[in-house]
């Protein structure tokens, strides 16, 4: 017995104190406390005595035997029943065959993995169900069974017998009266079978008109089953009967249970109150529970229209009702239900029905699902969810169909009717944006994928997302690159990445989350305009070219870059690049970065670059100027020819003269050498050769004997300087033109 907290801490007293009012009370005021039992052995025995010597057996004999409830320590240890019932008949007073609980108990093992408690070493051959709770059903009995592992048991009883020993494979727990109170906590049952009756695992019932509660608190069922292929054997897991049940499944796993009639479903669970009645499940699992029938792993029928179904916080996946409706949960009732049965925050996928409802069938009932994830599922119709004909109404808005386009075609979840009433609108939704948009060539742009808002904008609460949190997001663009994308819905209910165009087009981009769209039909798949980018274009030799002179006709190597608005990278400008001083023009590539222009005439330049564009950058403006000074190209001029030669006196005498540009400097085609070269002895004689594209003649008559040493003098023009030419001998000429010398 302890003190009350509030006395310990609002009086200060010795400890000495309490100590003696704590041994004062106990010894004083004895409470009304149970009797302890302990077991001392494995061995099934019973020879009617609890003391030194005390099987589970001869506990529960002891504790039946002793007024009120008493609590048996069960330490570790694999206790398993080897007494068998006489021909196989049941027997109820925990002689023989099951253990019989027929007063109020707690069980207590050491826990799951080390208490076991078994009717046999294997699925097949147990001697009878494992524990019969009030067998009988006379007695208002509360029963608790917390750390132990049930398993093996068999029950063979022939179905419909007056006893009802037929129910359950494992435990059998019915009540009397109001207000019994079962639990089986922190408990494992486990590869128990029912042969002929229902409730593979466990069956609850009640006597008559009466309340009960049945407490499944962090227990696992497992590998449970009813094999009956004619009579009722609902409930691979557990069978729930009876009168006004309360039943609250907690943190628990079922998985791999199942039913083999035909008509019979629950796999795991089978809900049947005829009066009242409320199940409520909440944080726990069901995988690959299997039923011929209704409710792969979860089917109700309820009777009265005040029984309630919660179900809150738990997945359900791999359930399969072979033959029929309801993959993961058939939801029927034989009595319409006023208040909807309340589903939330659930994960059913992968689950499979025969006929239709691979996730969830409603028959005739009112149910309310949302905040939930039907992913995966499939049945020749309805693969989420079927609503039947019958009246009732399923309304299952707010929940994520694997789609962010809402329940239709696979690969999407599918909800379907037969007539009855369902709606499914609005959904949840992936909704993906980019910050900017539309975007240039090599751009980026941050996305974002959220599930915040549903399929009609309203805002999703965050506390509504938990069962999105943590879905993979699968990532896909065109025209760009992603980086930094989250793998998963973050715990704020979106993932983000970034994009990168790469090209001009609609870029799409999309992020799925389960069977999603990676085409653009629905809102988790974004078409981005990616447009051309603007681009900038530099001569970035400008110093150089002002600093040093060329001169006329002598290549000049221009320098210059191309830089897109949004950089040249990952995608770089291509195409050409002019640059022009307005008249002369030198083209190369941009990624050349330089071409050679030629200055054709003289004077003072002033240059800029131009980029043309291509499919992904525009056309650059003019860059900014580089000045250029062309100087007057130096020049040679050569008489060619003088003829004849030699001439007599008052003979015609024709120069021709040739003036050509000195490199680096040219005379480039249209700019041509022009002007006059004179061509004289430095006296009288002398003519003008009028140059034309560097060339010319002039004839003169010598007035006296020679010889006459000519040049040419090159006056230049505007893009060329003069020149003299070396001397040209004229010779001697005679007087009269009979002098044949040369
Ligand atoms: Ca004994
Ligand atoms: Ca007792
Ligand atoms: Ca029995
Ligand atoms: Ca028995």
């Amino acid at each position: 017995m302890r003190l009350p907290t509030r006395f310990l801490t609002t009086i200060s007293v010795p400890l000495t104190v309490i100590a003696l009012l704590l041994l004062s009370s106990a010894v004083l005021i004895p409470p009304a406390r149970a009797a302890g039992f302990t077991v001392t052995k494995t061995t099934d025995t019973n020879d009617g005595t609890c003391n030194v010597d005390c099987s589970l057996r001869e506990a529960i004999g002891a504790a039946n035997a002793t007024a009120g409830a008493d609590t048996i320590t069960l330490p570790a240890g694999v206790y398993q029943l080897t007494i068998a019932n006489a021909g196989g008949v049941n027997e109820d007073n925990n002689a023989t065959g099951d253990l019989d609980i027929k007063d109020s108990l707690t069980i207590q093992g050491d826990g799951a993995g080390t208490t076991i408690i078994e009717a046999g070493t294997d699925n097949t051959n147990g001697i009878d169900k494992v524990i019969a709770v009030n067998p009988i059903c006379t007695s208002p009995i509360n029963v608790t069974i917390d750390g132990v592992t049930v398993r093996y048991g068999r029950n063979s009883q022939p179905a419909g017998a007056a006893d009802f020993s037929f129910t359950g494979g494992g435990i059998d727990w019915c009540a009397n009266g109001s207000g019994s109170v079962f639990t089986l906590s922190n408990s494992v049952v486990s590869d128990n079978t029912n042969v002929n009756g229902y409730g593979g695992g466990m069956n609850m019932d009640s006597s008559s008109a009466t309340s009960y509660t049945a407490n499944i608190t962090n227990d696992t069922f497992q590998d449970n089953r009813t094999l009956n292929l004619t009579d009722t054997a609902t409930g691979g897991a557990i069978n729930m009967f009876g009168s006004g049940p309360t039943v609250n499944v907690t943190n628990s796993t079922f998985s791999g249970n199942l039913t083999t009639n035909p008509t019979s479903g629950g796999g795991a669970i089978y809900f049947r109150p005829t009066t009242g009645g409320a199940l409520s499940i909440s944080s726990s699992t069901f995988t690959s529970n299997t039923a011929p029938g209704i409710g792969g792993a979860i089917a109700t029928d309820t009777r009265d229209a005040a029984s309630t179904v919660s179900i809150q916080t738990s997945q359900f996946t791999g359930n399969t009702a072979t033959n029929s409706f309801g993959g993961a949960l058939d939801l029927d009732s034989t009595v319409l239900n006023t208040t909807p049965f309340s589903l939330s925050h659930l994960k059913i996928t992968g689950n499979t029905a025969g006929i239709s409802g691979g996730g969830v069938y409603v028959g005739q009932s009112n149910v309310t699902m949302s905040k939930s994830l039907i992913v995966g599922n499939s049945a020749p119709d309805g693969s989420g969810i079927h609503k039947s004909v019958d009246t009732g109404v399923a309304n299952v808005s707010n929940n994520w169909w694997g789609c962010s386009t809402g329940p239709g075609a696979a690969p999407c979840d599918s909800a379907t009717t037969s007539g009855g009433t369902l709606t499914f609108t609005p959904w949840y939704r992936d909704l993906l944006s980019a910050a900017t948009s539309p975007v240039a060539v090599n751009q980026s742009t941050s996305l974002t994928s959220s599930f915040l808002t549903n399929s009609t904008g309203s805002a999703v609460p965050l506390a509504d997302l938990a069962e999105i949190i943590g879905r993979s997001v699968t990532w896909a663009a065109t025209h760009g690159n992603l980086s930094s994308t989250q793998g998963t819905v973050q715990s704020a209910g979106t993932a983000t990445g970034s994009f990168q165009a790469t090209s001009t087009g609609t870029a799409i981009i999309s992020s799925q989350v389960d069977n999603d769209n990676n085409a653009p039909v629905s809102s988790n798949v974004l078409s981005l305009t990616v447009n051309k980018a603007d681009t900038t274009a530099a001569i970035t030799n400008g110093s150089s070219l002002s600093s040093t002179d060329s001169v006329t006709g002598q290549p000049v190597t221009v320098n210059y870059s191309v830089t897109g608005a949004f950089g040249n990278s990952p995608t770089a400008p291509t195409g050409n690049v002019t640059v022009s001083d307005g008249t002369d023009v030198c083209t190369g590539t941009a990624a050349a970065g330089s071409c050679n222009l030629t200055f054709k005439t003289a004077g003072s330049k002033t240059l800029t670059a131009t980029y043309a564009g291509d499919t992904n950058f525009n056309a650059s403006p003019a860059s900014a100027s580089a000045s250029h000074t062309v100087n007057k190209a130096d020049t040679i001029t050569t008489i060619t020819s003088d003829a004849p030669d030699p001439s007599v006196t008052g003979q015609s005498v024709t120069f021709n003269v040739t003036v050509a540009a000195v490199a680096p400097g040219a005379a480039v085609s249209p700019t041509t050498i022009t002007g006059a070269v004179t061509v004289s002895d430095g006296g009288t004689n002398t003519c003008i050769a009028t140059l034309a594209a560097g060339a010319g003649s002039c004839s003169l008559a010598f007035t006296s004997a020679g010889p006459f040493s000519m040049t040419g003098v090159y006056g230049g023009d505007s893009n060329f300087n003069g020149s003299t030419s070396v001397t040209n001998s004229h010779r001697e000429p005679r007087r009269h033109n009979h002098d044949n010398r040369i």
